[in-house]
């Protein structure tokens, strides 16, 4: 079922088709079927309100200036991040964007870790030096991101590559964004991993829209999955709003990885409720979009109504949101008591042994290398018309 068009954006202009993007709205009670436990369910129900509640979290810092950098939301995308993470073992590596705070949740991001990272603290995992959910932990099995749109897509040929030259049981899992499917890398990376036969699944995450470009203006295919024809590759798509669904099909890819089957495509689709970051007022959307969205395909919204259908108590889920709105609050409590980096932080970790380096040049105060030692005899000083 597609959802209705709007001809007005928010800012009041007109939108044509190339304007608004369309993922179909996937109507409640077509959800679908799944042979997870009921703790699994309510883990999966964790998962989405930790990420949701934390998100809200960061926002009240940000406006009290608390978060330094720029701030980006996964509102409504809460179930296509944790639904796919969850489809991963202990083992597995997954490369996340900025949407897929969900995803490192589930791979064991701490919420304590997130604050730090956000808020710049000198403890934070990257020391204040990277902000948001840019970090990695192999040993968890997440590996900090680069903004380049695509360019983890190669980065996750090759981590998958060596799993299978070492004969190693694991899986990778790369996300990107319907943007990022447009890029050069996007396509080197897929091609190669496909070719290779690396145990690799490449999750697309197609939210309508790429800062203010519409899924309809970046690409003249139908379906982004379809590109998996292409590369020769199976490809799959599902409702990113259902979590079972999302997690149903990126385990169907993940176990044939693990098979030995190879690359695969699931997409994914959901939509951006908010801007690109928290600075972005979304004037280009057109209006009631984001609002239709949010009354009728919320993420949260449908998997409460679906486990009360399933005998799930409301109570029990109540403690659930108890629970995380505790673990929000002490890991807030800790990250603001936790001080600032100093400037000479900035080196650690970065040269072996920073004191003792030489200076580089052009902090000693010269002008130029070449005044020094690398300018020859002579240099600048020959007299062409000699040789005429
Ligand atoms: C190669 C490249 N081009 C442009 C950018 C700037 N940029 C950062 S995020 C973004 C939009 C990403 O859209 P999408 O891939 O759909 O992901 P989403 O933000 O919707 O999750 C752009 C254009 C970049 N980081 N890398
Ligand atoms: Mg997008």
């Amino acid at each position: 079922m597609s959802s209705p068009r709007s001809a007005t954006t928010r800012g009041g202009g007109r939108a044509g088709r190339s304007v608004a993007p369309q993922p179909p709205v996937v109507a409640s009670g077509t959800e679908s079927t799944t042979s997870l436990t009921r703790e699994q369910r309510l883990e999966l129900y964790y998962w989405m309100r930790l990420t949701r509640s934390l998100e809200e979290r960061l926002v009240n810092l940000y406006r009290q200036t608390k978060v330094v950098g720029g701030l980006f939301r996964s509102l409504g995308q809460e179930a296509d991040a944790v639904g796919s993470a969850y489809a991963l073992r202990k083992g597995d590596i997954l490369s996340p964007l900025i949407r897929n705070l969900g995803s490192m949740l589930v791979k064991g991001a701490t919420p304590l870790e997130i604050l730090k990272q956000y808020m710049a603290k000198s403890d934070s995992p990257t020391r204040g030096r990277e902000l948001n959910i840019h970090f990695g932990d192999t040993e968890r099995g997440f590996i900090g991101q680069i903004s380049p749109l695509g360019d983890m897509v190669p980065v996750m040929a090759g981590v998958t590559l060596t799993f299978k030259m070492r004969g190693e049981d694991r899986v990778g899992l790369v996300y990107v964004g319907d943007g990022a499917t447009s890029t050069g890398a996007f396509h080197e990376g897929i091609n190669f991993a496909a070719v290779q036969r690396c145990p690799l699944v490449v999750v697309i995450e197609n939210n309508g829209y790429a800062y203010s470009t519409p899924t309809s203006k970046q690409t003249a295919a139908e379906r982004l999955v379809d590109k998996a024809i292409g590369y020769g590759i199976p490809g799959e798509r599902a409702d990113g709003n259902d979590v079972i669904a999302t997690y149903e099909a990126t385990k169907r890819a993940v176990d044939r990885a693990r098979r030995g089957g190879g690359t695969s495509i699931v997409e994914l689709m959901s939509y951006r409720r908010k801007g690109h970051a928290e600075h972005d007022n979304q004037s280009y959307v057109p209006e009631g979009e984001i609002e239709r969205w949010a009354a009728e395909n919320d993420p949260i919204d449908r998997y409460i109504a679906r486990l009360l259908n399933e005998g799930v108590g409301a109570e029990e889920m109540s403690s659930i949101d108890a629970r995380v709105v505790r673990e929000i609050d002490s890991a807030t409590d800790i990250a603001e008591r936790s001080g600032v980096p100093e400037p000479l932080d900035a080196l650690i970790g970065v040269y072996a042994d920073p004191p003792e380096e030489k200076p580089l040049w052009f902090r000693e105060g010269k002008r130029a290398a070449v005044e020094e030692n690398e300018r020859p005899e002579g240099w600048g000083t020959y007299d062409i018309s000699g040789d005429v």
